[in-house]
């Protein structure tokens, strides 16, 4: 080797080699050399740290380059019936840690960075986080990879390989800005690109009928979709699925050469930079006409190169097994939907079965309503899909045809076999051409005339879809609906992230193998009041305290202090979670105590108030709450009067690194939606698995989690679902009578308190009597009192540190329902009807 001396892998004598699979550190370290040699990318001066994490993942690879290929040949030989979760969004995070854990070789690979003079801690936290998603959504689906990995399932995801994640956060005095999070800056060493796997996507042109009446989309521009396959390793198993996000791209015949050379450089790359445009960002904004085609391509884009994926496996896996028969397709392949977002999928498998394989009307649509199920994630109005139907026409004019022959026969349907119906067409058809102005597709309807099967995400939300949303539909297909709670993965939100607590459980459950059967957790309640598991615990807890309070001084320059309660909120900023009725519960707070004598406030527990998240650039609302957090945490942290009793901080870019951070060092957590509002919610089953206890509203997975933990470890609060719409209606009507804390907490902030900044427009939608967004429609005012009195609660509890422990371990000992493997498996039997698939 030709490097002079002075880098580490050199000096550290450790010899190069290509030596994939070794377990042992020494031979790691020799694989980790290899690759900073061998498949460099920086050049060979130094090994710093980030040179050394790129040439650890590249030597990572190696072992899950090696599984996916065996995981693939073994699902290729069997041919089980294999699902494909379709999702536009992925929240990965960093996978450097999540990998060698899964695979088991995490001290090996420590032990290989000493070698070179490095930490293992400090060489992950060179990973950029892969932030493929806007939140619960996407993680939701990251979650779901790893189970199904681990459950050994035949399952995948595809998805978009977005070039720009999910923007960046930055605060500074005007409250939030965006900038671009460029994930792929250096590039992503995970991702596997499959040069065979190509498919060309279509958008516009027109459709031709055929003397015998065929019908063929024809024309427009054709854009190519290229495979990147990420590899998901399950925990302890070999099996390694794939996550498979395609990227856009335009061919070289595209590109006019006649014209670049004529100086028309713009011109000559005109489709290069369109397929550019598609990939380029989660996401995009949707106020316009363009840049809703965008969203609209992208959705397509997805469906179309995933559909053709599975359709082109399908009939590879059917290769010498005699003639292709449709009608078995449904036996072999699965597709969820991951909300509405991909429902192009099933206008697309129509086209392609029909248009492609020449199959009818009937043979089509039975393989595709037993092949398609569709997951709900919300019920808030803006968040159902409309496309408008003159878009959907001309991006893709065959798929209109078809999601109109899908709306007639429902009709027809309806008039025929269900007379007592026929009133709530207008409401239940697919097609809404009630403002004929702007006709559009109701994508959510689509879905649920297409499925075999429709899913809420938790007990309460499934029920509400039952009862309100999808009512009509239940009458017509009862059996269809179905609740799948949502989980999170075990591995990565307390294993990984909190390996001294992890630690502590395994010694006193005597196993680990809670880590793939969660429900071993309950073992933990017999031990709940025991002093030495109190000991124990309480000094993990402070450990991971401490690690936090490190970071928020890193990253803020707020010192706060490991001994006080810190109390999280961390999730999307929006007025249904009600961040602001936190931060008016702050507020109402810091005036008591700046009412107090110095005696009354030495009684008090210390608080730090933590509150993170990301508001969508456009929200208004939700950016004047990041910068109320932020003003209000400068004047209260800089009060040396109270400074001792209340910190408030804004944590910012929250992701999901942070989030591995923030929730192993919580012992608070604040899920406080209006009740009916939030679908699921899953970062309360992170914080409760982690001992966190959680104060909150009977709104999504609250209810199942408070069910499981016990009522009284659970701070309840606030109106229950079924009460919202009567307050409302009170609301409305005038009736109703704020309570003086409500007023004096805003009246504090109007009085400029907390800086000059006009906070007016952001209250007021807390007054008056009706309307979306103003009357206080998420009933902040309503259940302002019930919260501050549960915040009196958690006071009190803290203040009995034993009491406050045992409420932290029966937490953790009652989250076991919230593995997603638990979710997954239920997935995989009531609905997908697949069975695991283990390479031996
Ligand atoms: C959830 C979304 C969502 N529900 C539209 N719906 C989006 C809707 O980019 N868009 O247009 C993106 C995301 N996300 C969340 O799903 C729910 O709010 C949570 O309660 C739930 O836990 C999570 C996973 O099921």
């Amino acid at each position: 080797d030709e490097r002079n001396g002075t880098t580490k892998y050199n000096s550290s004598k450790v010899q190069p080699v290509a030596h994939p699979l070794a377990e042992e550190s020494s031979e790691i370290a020799s694989n980790i050399a290899y690759h900073a040699i061998y498949t460099p990318h920086f050049s060979p001066l130094k090994f710093d740290p980030e040179q050394a994490f790129y040439a650890t993942a590249e030597s990572v690879r190696d072992y899950l380059i090696q599984r996916w290929n065996e995981t693939y040949l073994h699902f290729h030989k069997v041919d089980p019936k294999q699902t494909y979760y379709l999702s536009m969004e992925y929240l990965q995070g960093r996978a450097l840690t999540n990998a060698i854990g899964n695979l088991g070789i995490t001290d090996a690979y420590a032990d290989a960075l000493k070698k070179f003079g490095h930490e293992l801690e400090e060489i992950v936290e060179q990973e950029k986080d892969a932030a493929l998603g806007n939140g619960g959504l996407g993680r939701l689906a990251s979650c779901f990879l790893d189970s199904m990995a681990t459950l050994n399932l035949p399952a995948w995801g595809y998805g978009l390989r977005y070039r720009y994640g999910l923007f960046k956060q930055r605060i500074s005095k005007e409250g939030q800005e965006e900038v671009a999070e460029d994930w792929l800056e250096k590039f992503s060493p995970w991702e596997i690109v499959r040069h065979d796997k190509v498919y060309p996507i279509r958008f516009f042109g027109h459709v031709e009928v055929s003397p015998t009446g065929c019908r063929n989309w024809a024309g427009g521009e054709i854009i190519q979709a290229l495979a990147y396959d990420v590899p998901i390793p399950g925990y302890k198993t070999k099996n390694t699925i794939s996550l498979r996000l395609w990227e856009a791209k335009a061919s070289a015949e595209d590109f006019n050469l006649f014209q670049f050379n004529d100086g028309q450089y713009e011109s000559a790359g005109q489709l290069h930079s369109k397929a550019q445009q598609i990939c380029a960002v989660l996401y995009p904004g949707d106020a316009t006409e363009n840049g809703k085609i965008l969203r609209l391509k992208q959705q397509f884009f997805l469906c179309s190169a995933s559909m053709q994926d599975i359709i082109a496996r399908f009939k590879e896996r059917r290769d010498g097994k005699g003639a292709l028969q449709w009608t078995e397709f449904p036996s072999k392949v699965a597709v969820q939907l991951n909300d509405t977002h991909p429902t192009l999928a099933i206008p697309e498998l129509m086209r392609l079965l029909m248009d492609d394989e020449g199959l009818g009307w009937d043979e089509a649509w039975d393989v595709t309503t037993r092949t398609i199920a569709y997951t709900n994630h919300t019920v808030l109005p803006e968040a159902l899909e409309k496309w408008p139907q003159d878009i959907m026409r001309k991006l893709l004019p065959r798929h209109m045809e078809i999601v109109e022959e899908i709306d007639k026969r429902f009709r027809e349907m309806i008039c025929s076999s269900r007379k007592d119906m026929e009133g709530k067409l207008p409401k239940i058809r697919i097609l809404d051409d009630s403002n004929p102005q702007k006709p559009v597709v109701r994508m959510a309807n689509l879905c649920v005339a297409s499925s075999h099967t429709v899913n809420g995400v938790a007990q309460l939300h499934s029920d509400i879809l039952k009862s309100e949303l999808f009512a009509d539909y239940v009458s017509i297909w009862p059996q269809k609906f179905q609740n799948k709670t949502n989980g999170i993965t075990p591995r990565r939100w307390l294993s990984f992230c909190s390996p001294e607590l992890s630690n502590i459980i395994t010694k006193w459950l005597k196993t680990d193998g809670w880590v793939t059967n969660l429900d071993l957790l309950t073992g933990l309640r017999q031990f709940a009041g025991n002093e030495e598991l109190h000991s124990e615990w309480a000094l993990a807890k402070m450990a991971n305290k401490r690690r936090l309070a490190q970071y928020v001084l890193q990253m803020t320059g707020v010192t706060i202090d490991p001994n006080s309660l810190f109390d999280i909120q961390v999730k999307r900023i929006h007025e249904y979670k009600r961040q602001l009725l936190n931060i008016l519960g702050v507020v109402y707070r810091y005036k008591k105590l700046k009412e107090m004598n110095t005696e009354e406030r030495q009684k008090i527990v210390p608080r730090t108030v933590m509150i993170g998240g990301k508001a969508f650039a456009t929200y208004t609302n939700a950016k004047r709450i990041v910068k109320l957090v932020n003003d209000v945490g400068a004047v209260v942290n800089s009060d040396p009067e109270v400074n001792n009793y209340l910190k408030v901080v804004f944590i910012p870019n929250y992701n999901v690194s942070v989030a591995e951070m923030l929730i192993p060092g919580s012992e608070l957590s604040q899920h406080i939606s209006t009740a009916g509002m939030e679908a699921s919610g899953t970062s309360n089953m992170k914080f409760s698995l982690n001992g966190c206890l959680i104060i909150g509203t009977l709104d999504g997975a609250n209810v199942e989690i408070r069910e499981e933990i016990g009522e009284e470890n659970f701070f309840l609060f606030g109106a229950k679902a079924d009460e919202v719409p009567s307050l409302r209606t009170e609301r409305e009507n005038g009736l109703f009578k704020p309570d003086p804390r409500f007023e004096e907490a805003k009246q504090f902030i109007r009085s400029g308190a907390f800086g000059s900044y006009d906070y007016n427009p952001l209250l007021d939608s807390l007054e008056g009597n009706s309307g979306y967004g103003r009357g206080d429609y998420f009933l902040v005012g309503h259940d302002f009192p019930s919260y501050i009195e549960a915040q009196s609660k958690v006071d009190e509890a803290y203040k009995d540190k034993k009491r406050w422990l045992k409420m932290s371990i029966l937490s953790t000992a009652g989250s076991g329902k919230f593995s997603s493997d638990r979710t997954i498996s239920q997935y995989a039997k009531e609905i997908w009807d697949i069975e695991a698939c283990p390479v031996p």
